[in-house]
């Protein structure tokens, strides 16, 4: 039985195609909405009946419209994730990252679709440099182009959900990684990158001291989550964390990784990143009240899963 259609932006990407991947398993069909500007049809099972792949820009409001018509909820997670790219390219991004929202709540309004999931992130905390959990709480500070959009798509989510009824969860996720994440960026995330360089013995190019901290998340731990978003009754309308509330600095996850692939990389200390959050702790017990994760997967865990994966992305 057809559990009905789940609409995507930005599910041809690395964290779009782990949330396709279980909604099949679990009887939904997928319509998945993607410019593949970083996603990847190889990422999806497109021989999958279920799944259907619609090559759009969300910055085209019409274009999100008439893709949208006919499902039952939206998971909206097409962004430029690159930071980078949002500080050397402000207004372009913006048209992903801001605009891209816009179309996504209108179409919704027009269409009459009342569930929205959508990817924030913790970059609207900014960088307080403090080692303690960061709260939901906590001021926004956002640094970067790329963090006031995400800031400002909260902002506009809430309107929806205030004028419109809108059934809203909002995420932050904090350091997500898994499969798929693609190493292929100097700003890609550490994981896949440091993954890739230990797997293959290569170099690693610290920038700092590699004491800067952060909380990992195992992207099937984060697709849990936003299943049960998607299937529970009524959702939390205000911003969750989605972090493990562990911290773990880069020299640490280099000694996992040299472990776990059995080889020595070189590490290389280059001067931090202009910019670069020393620590990076989410406090998650809202999560652990409205969401239950099932087995977490723990660091090594995750590492080992995302080795054992014919490439590391
Ligand atoms: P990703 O780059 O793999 O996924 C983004 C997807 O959006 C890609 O498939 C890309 O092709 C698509 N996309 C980008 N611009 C688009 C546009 N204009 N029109 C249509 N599609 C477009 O990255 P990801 O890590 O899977 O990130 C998914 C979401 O989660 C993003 O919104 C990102 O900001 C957010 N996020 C990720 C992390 C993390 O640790 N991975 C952390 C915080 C927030
Ligand atoms: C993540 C997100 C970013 C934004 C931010 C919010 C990714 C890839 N980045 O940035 O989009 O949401 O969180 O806080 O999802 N590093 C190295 N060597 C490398 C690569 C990285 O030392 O080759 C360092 C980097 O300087 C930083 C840490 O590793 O100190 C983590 O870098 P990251 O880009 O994976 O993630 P982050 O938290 O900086």
């Amino acid at each position: 039985m057809n559990k009905g259609v789940i609409f995507i932006t930005g599910g041809a990407g690395f964290i779009g195609s782990h949330l396709t991947d279980i909604l099949l398993k679990r009887g939904y069909s997928v319509r998945v909405f993607d410019n593949l500007s970083t996603g990847k049809r190889s990422n999806l099972p497109l021989e999958n009946p279920r799944v259907h792949l619609i090559e759009g820009n969300i910055a085209d409001a019409v274009a999100v419209a008439q893709a949208m018509n006919g499902c039952k909820a939206v998971v909206h997670l097409a962004a430029v994730a690159s930071v980078q790219a949002s500080v050397d390219d402000p207004i372009s991004t913006h048209q992903s990252n801001f605009v891209g929202t816009l179309n996504v709540c209108e179409a919704m309004l027009q269409l009459k679709i009342s569930r929205i999931l959508f990817a924030s992130s913790a970059a609207v905390y900014g960088g307080n440099g403090e080692e303690k959990a960061i709260g939901e709480d906590t001021p926004k500070s956002p640094l970067t182009p790329y963090a006031s959009d995400k800031l400002a798509s909260e902002h506009y989510i809430d309107f929806y959900r205030r004028q419109h009824a809108f059934e809203s969860a909002i995420f932050r996720f904090f350091n997500i990684f898994g499969p798929r994440q693609d190493p292929a960026s100097p700003y890609s995330g550490v994981i896949s990158i440091f993954a890739d360089r230990a797997r293959n013995n290569l170099p690693i190019t610290v920038f700092g001291d590699g004491e800067q901290t952060r909380d990992f998340v195992y992207v099937d731990d984060l697709v849990q989550i936003l299943v049960q978003a998607l299937e529970a009754p009524t959702v939390d309308s205000y911003p969750i964390n989605v972090g493990m509330n562990h911290s773990t600095t880069l020299n640490q996850l280099i000694a996992a990784l040299r472990e776990i692939t059995k080889c020595s990389p070189a590490v290389i200390y280059a001067p931090a990143r202009a910019g670069d959050i020393r620590h990076s702790l989410a406090d998650n017990k809202k999560l652990a009240t409205h969401y239950d994760i099932k087995n977490k997967t723990s660091l090594k865990s995750g590492l080992e899963k995302l080795l054992a994966h014919s490439s590391v992305h």
